[in-house]
């Protein structure tokens, strides 16, 4: 109970104490009228009129009077009073005297009425009159809050209760006074009783809930952000709610934020039953998209993609949202190599990451180039040169040679290319680039001179009978250097080709060879370029048989005939035809014509004389080459023999 009621209560009571005596006011009795006292004055008796007022003319009604006053002795006793009630006498002056003291009269009251009093007799007598009523019935009490509690029967803030009383009969002696509660908390009973001036009481009561007090509200967020305070991902805020008194009406959905960007404010409000809210607020930011990454490498590769020198790439990184956290350090590529695959990540602050890669083909390394001919120092006597050169790169590879500045064309493996000389010495340099651009260059020099060196051997055809000299001059031409260096070639393996010494003093060997031709040569020393020969017929002391190179035909100079014989006559010859010519190459005479097709065997040999009249004509005395062909009775040529040297009769055989 609280203390405004205990308040209450207590003024009723002592309301209660000083308006009815207990000496005149019983339970259930009320004083509708006084007391009132009336007293004789000097002179004439005057009627004294009071007009009063009850509230329920039906209830029961008792005048009563105390002659001589309530107290004893307060008043002298009158001895005559004439008493009347809207105009009908009630006591009459026979009714009193000095031995009454105490007169009661059932009466009937209007609800307004007038009381006439006249006194009589001595001056200093006095009475006092009442009018009781009796009421047993309780009077109504209702209580009243404001403000009003709301349909969940709370109060965000303190409280009035206010009550309100009436009685129909006696009416109202106390009613409490309004009460102020601010007190929280449920189920607060609050009573007030009102009492009527008969002592009825009523009582009633309010409980009253009182919640001044916001509600506690946290917001969460799943998934939790990273150290930077970004999500990557959808995230969901909750709210968990708390209200210790009067709990919780409305706690806030989970929001779930996709939307990209910082600081997005997520806000809730709780509230609780009384009415009470309070605002939470969270800040989720949000990036769901990769940065963005680019390469530039610096320098930049050359058009065939490579690198002559170290390459740095660098890295750009952009991010819109949340911005970049690591973007790669540049990366200096200094190691040779095709294809070097260079990777870079970008992470933005939010933990989204995107990568890129390079290719780095880096070749610091020079090609190697050299001279293959001609051999440094080499001389020409004519323009241009061709100059064979070998470049090779083990990395990005050969990309172009240059001679004198001028592309060389690539056979295989080897670099050519003719190099304009002009008089005198010459430098040529070959240079090779590889793909990445490094080169590296050869050089040599080589002299011209146009003016051609020439060496004339005397006699230019000798024959040499075997085991017989020769000497043979040689003179050389343009330069006044006459020296040269003699060599002798030729034979058939088995003899031959003799020998020469310094002075070109040539020696036949012991037999001739087959054919009987050696070469002699003088190179001039000035220029090995220059050289000049002479051409040498080895001579037997007799007459001998030579065979061609297939060894299926010979022929012998007898002097006065010549003798052939062969091997392999193809089947169905029907006609030979023998033939001469001064070199082996032609141009060819045709000497015989023989159609003896009985006659002839794959094998064998015939003897043709100046007598002979297929023969036409025979010469003996000079040196010939003989082939013989083959044909068939239709004229098709079957075979055509190798051609086969015959020497000039040397002599009798011996
Ligand atoms: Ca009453
Ligand atoms: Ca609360
Ligand atoms: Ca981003
Ligand atoms: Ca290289």
């Amino acid at each position: 109970m609280s203390r405004g009621f205990l308040r209450a209560a207590v003024i009723c009571i002592v309301t209660v104490f000083f308006t009815f005596p207990a000496s005149t006011v019983f339970p259930g009795n009320f004083v509708g009228f006084g007391p009132q006292n009336y007293t004789r004055g000097t002179g004439s008796p005057v009627a004294v009129t009071n007009a009063f007022t009850v509230l329920n003319p039906n209830t029961s009604y008792t005048l009563k009077i105390n002659n001589g006053g309530l107290v004893d002795g307060e008043f002298e006793k009158v001895s005559s009073a004439v008493i009347s009630l809207n105009g009908v006498q009630i006591v009459g002056p026979n009714e009193f005297n000095q031995n009454v003291t105490l007169i009661e009269k059932p009466i009937t009251l209007a609800a307004s009425n007038q009381l006439s009093v006249e006194l009589r007799g001595k001056p200093g007598g006095g009475i006092t009159i009442q009018i009781i009523g009796i009421d047993n019935d309780p009077p109504t009490i209702t209580a009243s809050v404001n403000p009003p509690s709301n349909a969940t029967g709370w109060n965000s803030s303190g409280v009035t209760v206010s009550f309100t009383c009436s009685d129909a009969t006696s009416g109202i002696a106390s009613c409490p006074n309004p009460m102020s509660v601010s007190t929280e908390g449920a189920n607060q009973v609050v009573s007030g009783t009102a009492v009527d001036r008969a002592g009825n009481t009523a009582s009633t009561s309010v409980t009253l809930n009182i919640d001044k007090t916001p509600p506690t509200l946290s917001p969460t967020v799943t998934p939790q952000p990273n150290l930077a305070g970004w999500h990557k991902s959808d995230a969901t805020v909750s709210f968990t709610c708390t209200d210790a008194t009067s709990g919780i009406a409305v706690c806030p959905s989970p929001v779930t934020v996709n939307a990209e960007g910082a600081n997005q404010i997520i806000s809730g409000t709780a509230t609780d039953l009384a009415g009470n809210s309070a605002t939470a607020s969270l800040t989720v930011s949000l990036d769901k998209s990769a940065p963005t990454i680019a390469t530039a490498v610096n320098p930049a590769p050359n058009a065939a993609g490579w690198h002559k020198s170290d390459a740095t790439v660098s890295f750009t990184c952009t991010d819109a949202t949340s911005g970049i956290a690591v973007c790669p350090s540049p990366v200096t590529v200094n190691a040779e190599g095709a294809n070097q695959l260079i990777s870079g990540t970008s992470t933005d602050l939010a933990g989204n990451s995107a990568s890129t890669s390079v290719f780095i083909s880096l070749d610091k390394t020079a090609p190697s180039v050299a001279i293959n001919s001609p051999a440094n120092g080499s001389s020409f006597t004519s323009s241009p040169v061709n100059v064979t050169s070998a470049a090779t790169d083990n990395l990005s590879g050969i990309a172009t040679v240059l001679c004198n500045g001028s592309p060389a064309a690539l056979t295989t493996s080897t670099f050519s290319c003719d190099v304009p000389l002009t008089d005198g010495p010459n430098t040529i340099t070959v240079e090779a680039a590889d793909i990445a651009g490094n080169t590296s260059t050869s050089s040599i020099t080589v002299n011209l001179s146009t003016v051609q060196v020439a060496v004339r051997v005397t006699p230019e055809q000798a024959d040499v009978t075997v085991k017989q000299t020769q000497q043979f001059i040689a003179t050389v031409l343009v330069t006044t250097d006459q020296r040269v260096t003699w060599s002798v070639s030729g034979g058939d393996g088995t003899f031959g080709p003799g020998s020469i010494d310094d002075t070109g003093l040539y020696t036949a060997p012991n037999n001739a060879p087959e054919p009987p031709f050696v070469t002699i040569k003088a190179t001039s020393v000035a220029d090995p370029s220059a050289s000049g020969t002479a051409q040498v017929v080895i001579r037997e002391l007799a007459n001998f048989g030579q065979s061609n190179t297939d060894g299926d035909l010979n022929a012998t100079n007898m002097g006065d005939y010549l003798q052939i014989g062969w091997g392999g006559l193809p089947v169905g010859t029907a006609k030979i035809v023998l033939s001469r010519a001064p070199n082996k190459d032609g141009s060819w005479t045709a000497v015989l014509i023989d159609e003896f097709p009985d006659d002839l065997t794959s094998s064998g040999s015939i003897v043709y004389s100046s007598r002979s009249t297929e023969l036409m004509p025979l010469d003996t005395a000079h040196d010939y080459f003989y082939k013989l062909e083959a044909f068939s009775s239709t004229g098709a040529l079957l075979k055509s023999y190798s051609p086969v040297f015959v020497p000039k009769f040397a002599g009798p055989s011996s």
